[in-house]
């Protein structure tokens, strides 16, 4: 098959090599190609090529209204074309928030058990990666943009955690983001199953054919899933029984509850036992720039939430806080909406120092509620956060913005604010 692989990233450099090792003649291209290093050859992207190949798979990160899609006969998103390869049990974790966490606590709860089990996706490696081993179970992070052109990507548990506002800087509307996320059941059949957060306006009210378990963070539920007792999963309806204990000591973020809530719930029906899955909980330390503890220095607790790209991930971040917050925000804008955060948290926030592009747009949405400052770089926003901080706040760089304004990605900036808080002591 004649096959253009468009985008020389991650995804694309790796989804070459497997389709050249399957026999298919492949053209690997990109629009920007100055400096790419690929082991593949790389060519600027042209309507020709999309008019030889008989198929185009394109990089999570093209927008699907890119115009030279109209040149392509047949397109397929790297995820489709990776399910298809392989024949192991797919366990599918999406959401705005949390999904690396969750993906991460099912593959390490499978390796635990003793399964032959693969992971990546959105969390990489890409998933096509696991298709020369081809596990028994692939444990996959799927995002919208993977979800765009899919067809017939078919997981045996879809999860999806939550739906807040995100990437509104590629969708044209909110519904557009929702129907990209709520394409992870699109193909479950009976005999699937479908793990969805009752608690979330989007997908409370979600059906399909796949079994459906829902779960609540926060009251008891008496349909299929489960919920949460002093610190215990209580698994109900068909599946009903006691579930794991959550780990009370650690300083966890509140989301990680709902994202061990949901890995419960899938290793549940992966028959898995609840010591398994209590020691992986115990065991687990936060991913980085998830809400990870930097340090404590004169009884201020510094967190790093870099990854926190979304509005919704600083609410959850803010909901988790104990004491006052100095919150870092800004960075690339994407679209979300600060003001209604601001009024929920303001008794919260000590004070806001605001960085990057999405300056001015946050702070007219949010200097008349809550205390706020500017920085040009991180040096002197951690230097003011840190000037109004007393002993038992916490300062907390969760942005709610991506981090190509100022930043290679968001792991640098968690790096930046490391660098820059560790240089205060
Ligand atoms: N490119 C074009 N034209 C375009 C856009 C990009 O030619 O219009 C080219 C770029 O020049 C570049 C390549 O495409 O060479 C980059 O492709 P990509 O952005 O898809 O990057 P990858 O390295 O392949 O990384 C992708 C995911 N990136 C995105 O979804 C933007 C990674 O998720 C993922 O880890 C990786 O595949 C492996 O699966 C990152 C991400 O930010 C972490 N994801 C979003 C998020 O989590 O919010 C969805």
């Amino acid at each position: 098959m004649r096959i253009v692989v468009w985008g020389a990233g991650e995804t694309g450099r790796i989804t070459a090599q497997e389709m050249i090792r399957r026999g298919n003649e492949v053209r690997l291209v990109d629009e920007y190609i100055a400096g790419i290093n690929s082991a593949v050859p790389v060519t600027a992207l042209c309507r020709e090529d999309l008019l030889w190949a008989d198929l185009l798979i394109p990089s999570p990160g093209i927008p699907r209204d890119h115009h030279m899609f109209a040149y392509a006969k047949k397109v397929l998103s790297e995820i489709e074309v990776a399910s298809s390869f392989l024949t192991g049990k797919i366990i599918a974790v999406t959401g705005t928030n949390g999904k690396t966490t969750t993906t991460t606590l099912i593959y390490e709860i499978l390796k635990r058990a003793g399964l032959d089990a693969g992971i990546g996706g959105n969390i990489s490696p890409p998933l096509i990666s696991l298709a020369q081993h081809d596990p028994r179970f692939v444990v996959a992070e799927i995002s919208s943009f993977q979800m765009e052109w899919i067809e017939h990507f078919r997981p045996y548990i879809s999860i999806c955690l939550n739906i807040t506002p995100d990437h509104l800087d590629r969708y044209k509307s909110m519904e557009e983001y929702v129907y990209y996320k709520e394409k992870i059941f699109e193909n479950q059949l009976t005999g699937d199953y479908a793990i969805v957060n009752d608690d979330d306006p989007y997908l409370k009210d979600l059906d399909g054919q796949a079994e459906r378990m829902g779960f609540s963070t926060e009251r008891p539920i008496s349909t299929n899933g489960g919920y949460i007792e002093d610190s215990r999963v209580v698994f109900c309806g068909r599946i009903s029984g006691p579930g794991p204990c959550l780990p009370t000591e650690k300083g966890f973020g509140s989301g990680i509850v709902e994202d061990m809530l949901a890995a419960s719930i899938a290793g549940h029906i992966l028959g898995i036992d609840n010591t398994v899955m209590e020691e992986v909980f115990k065991g687990f330390s936060t991913i980085h720039h998830r809400y990870e503890s930097i340090a404590n220095i004169n009884g201020i607790s510094f967190i790093d939430d870099s990854k926190a790209t979304n509005v919704g991930a600083v609410e959850k971040a803010l909901y988790g806080s104990k004491g006052k917050a100095i919150i870092i925000l800004g960075g690339k804008d994407k679209g979300g909406d600060f003001s209604q955060l601001a009024i929920r948290y303001k008794d919260t926030i000590k004070k806001a120092v605001i960085i990057g592009e999405a300056t001015a747009r946050i702070m007219t949405e949010i200097s008349d509620i809550v205390d706020c400052e500017t920085a040009s770089n991180m040096t002197e926003a951690v230097s003011l956060a840190y000037a109004c901080a007393v002993t038992g706040d916490t300062v907390l760089l969760s942005p709610g913005c991506s981090s190509f304004d100022m930043f290679e990605s968001y792991a640098h900036r968690g790096e930046v604010f490391r660098q820059c808080v560790l240089a205060i002591q």
